[in-house]
């Protein structure tokens, strides 16, 4: 059997995570604030300052850079600790991590030298110079390492321990990394087969409409690869954070086997309003976008249930005291519970873009980034940096720098993304278009002026909450010397995983189930683009 103390050597590989996320949340924050002043015209125009380049910058790192590294770091402390067993292979670890790490640095070269305005989705026919797709590839590639070190960690456990139930945990880090493996075959194809060879001038053609078929394959359930990360921690650390337990195990299980299910055979949603594509096609992956909002709505009753029962541990009565008795000054938990409010706007703003004519409303508005802001930007990141404040001093042993300054950069954070998204989200709805430097544009409408300004000052905040986070974390790193013994936070549960039917680790059983899902909701559509849709559009390099 292994050991429950997590070795020097693992700190060390997480930590050096952690150090790639936080420069690319600095610099792609420090864009994000740029961008939105500029929308506003706040910022004057300057031939040092590119809005495309800067949205590019913006989207990779955080978006792609920022998630991923987390995502990488947070699970392996969580896997290494339900199992209380090392990881499989710190070669393969360190593996995974220099390949991400090489893969952002050439991206990076491609969007700084001014070679990859094409954002975080690089449709084509906006061409990027090769070494921003080999880039992204090695970013990818670099993740599926890391996700194995996880999974075989996995196997040898369920080699030693067979019979037993997963811990909810672990089995939630599992489906992230099944899920993953599933969804980003679609931006592999994508990049090997048609972006690479393009822009290396191999061939002259290319094909938008398959490319973005290929691309929301890939980045749906990429949404969620970010979410049940956050999943794990408001399932499984933050009831113990309130002082509490889960409320149902089982129910848990059965969130991320529907997410892991549902989550790909719905990309269409991002392309309702693109050609190529059959009407009976988009209503098909619009109810199942509809299906996989189940689990979310499954996770809000449980977690609520989860935090009502810490609050009356904590002495609440009747029906609303118990949520002041909740643990609000203790950072972590603050953090993730904002988070998740943050997230009931999230999810109904995500039901509104999925049914079919609204969202011919909101479409390529700035209301979609709205959106945005309160999934990946506030559900996923905010959890994140309220993880970080008891991950940090776990993988260093040293205390938080500031308690004063985490608590400030939690509420700072929500309160800023509750006046962008508005902002941005009723800028929409009057039309306002998304990824246009607005403020220097000529069709800029009036009635947009008020929701731009409200939208800057959103953003400032958030930007400041973003500088506070990370500054407390360099300080935690590199300067704290109190010394602290912090546990990973893990949660029992009220109804535990012995409730849970057998059939939830059948993992061949739902692999086989989400694959049949995606040849139904794929094959027909795949054929139909490259009937319809042809080889031809030429390649612009910004
Ligand atoms: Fe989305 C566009 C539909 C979830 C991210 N989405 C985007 C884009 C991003 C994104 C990045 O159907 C832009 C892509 C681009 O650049 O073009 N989205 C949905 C739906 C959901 C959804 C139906 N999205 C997410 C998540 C994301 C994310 C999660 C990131 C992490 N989204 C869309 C559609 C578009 C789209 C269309 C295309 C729009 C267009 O036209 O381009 C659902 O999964 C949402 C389900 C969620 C819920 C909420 C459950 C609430 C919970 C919290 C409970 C709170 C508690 C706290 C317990 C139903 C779990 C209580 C506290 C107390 C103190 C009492
Ligand atoms: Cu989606």
């Amino acid at each position: 059997m292994g050991t429950l103390v997590i070795s020097e050597g693992e700190k060390r590989l997480i930590r050096w995570h952690l150090y790639v996320a936080y420069i690319a949340l600095a610099v792609g924050i420090f864009f994000g604030l740029l961008q939105v002043l500029s929308r506003a015209k706040l910022l004057p125009p300057t031939p040092l300052y590119d809005y495309y380049q800067g949205l590019t910058f913006h989207g990779v790192l955080n978006a792609l850079v920022w998630t991923t590294f987390n995502i990488v770091a947070l699970l392996a402390v969580a896997v290494r600790a339900s199992l209380g067993r090392p990881l499989y292979s710190p070669a393969l670890g360190w593996t995974g991590f220099g390949l991400m790490t090489v893969g952002v640095a050439a991206a990076g070269y491609a969007i700084l030298t001014r070679q990859a305005n094409v954002l975080y989705t690089f449709y084509p026919p906006l061409m990027a110079h090769p070494a921003f797709y080999l880039g992204a590839t090695l970013l990818i590639v670099g993740s599926w390492v890391s996700g194995a070190n996880l999974i075989l960690t996995y196997v040898a456990w369920r080699r030693e321990n067979p019979g037993q139930r997963t811990p909810l945990m672990t089995f939630g880090s599992i489906v992230v990394f099944v899920l993953w493996y599933i969804a980003t075959l679609g931006v592999a194809i994508e990049v090997l087969f048609l972006l690479l060879p393009w822009s290396l001038g191999l061939v002259k053609q290319t094909n938008p409409m398959l490319a973005r078929t290929l691309f929301w394959y890939f980045g749906h359930p990429l949404v969620y690869f970010w979410l049940l990360p956050a999943y794990v921690a408001w399932y499984t650390m933050v009831p113990r954070l309130a002082g509490g337990k889960l409320y149902s195990d089982p129910m848990a299980r059965l969130a991320f086997l529907m997410l892991l299910i549902f989550s790909t055979p719905i990309g269409l949603h991002h392309q309702y309003a693109d050609p190529a594509v059959g009407q009976e096609w988009k209503l098909l992956h619009a109810f199942g976008t509809f299906m996989v909002a189940i689990p979310s709505l499954l996770t809000a009753f449980n977690l609520m249930a989860s935090l009502e029962y810490a609050g009356r541990q904590r002495g609440g009565r009747g029906w609303v005291d118990w949520i002041f008795r909740l643990p609000w000054g203790e950072p972590a938990f603050a953090g993730a519970t904002l988070s998740m409010i943050a997230f009931i706007f999230g999810g109904i703003s995500g039901i509104v873009n999925a049914s079919y004519n609204v969202n011919l409303v909101v479409h390529n508005t700035s209301w979609v980034p709205g959106h945005l802001h309160l999934t990946v930007g506030t559900a996923v990141t905010l959890t994140f940096m309220a993880m970080a404040t008891w991950l940090v001093p776990y993988l260093t042993g040293r205390a938080l720098w500031s308690r004063k300054a985490a608590l400030a950069n939690v509420y700072l954070w929500f309160v800023g993304v509750m006046i962008f998204a508005v902002g941005m989200m009723r800028g929409g709805l009057e039309g306002e278009p998304r990824r246009t430097n607005l403020g220097f544009s000529p069709y800029l409408l009036p009635e947009w002026r008020p929701f731009l300004i409200m939208a800057a000052v959103g953003g400032t905040l958030m930007f400041i909450a973003g500088v506070l986070f990370l500054l407390n974390m360099a300080m935690t790193l590199w300067f704290s010397r109190q010394p602290a013994a912090v546990e990973v936070p893990i949660s029992e549960a009220l109804h535990t995983a012995a409730e849970a039917p057998l059939a939830f680790e059948r993992w061949r059983v739902w692999l086989a189930v989400a694959a049949v899902l995606i040849v139904i909701a794929y094959a027909p559509v795949i054929t139909q683009v490259l009937q319809v849709s042809s080889f031809s559009a030429y390649g612009y390099l910004p």
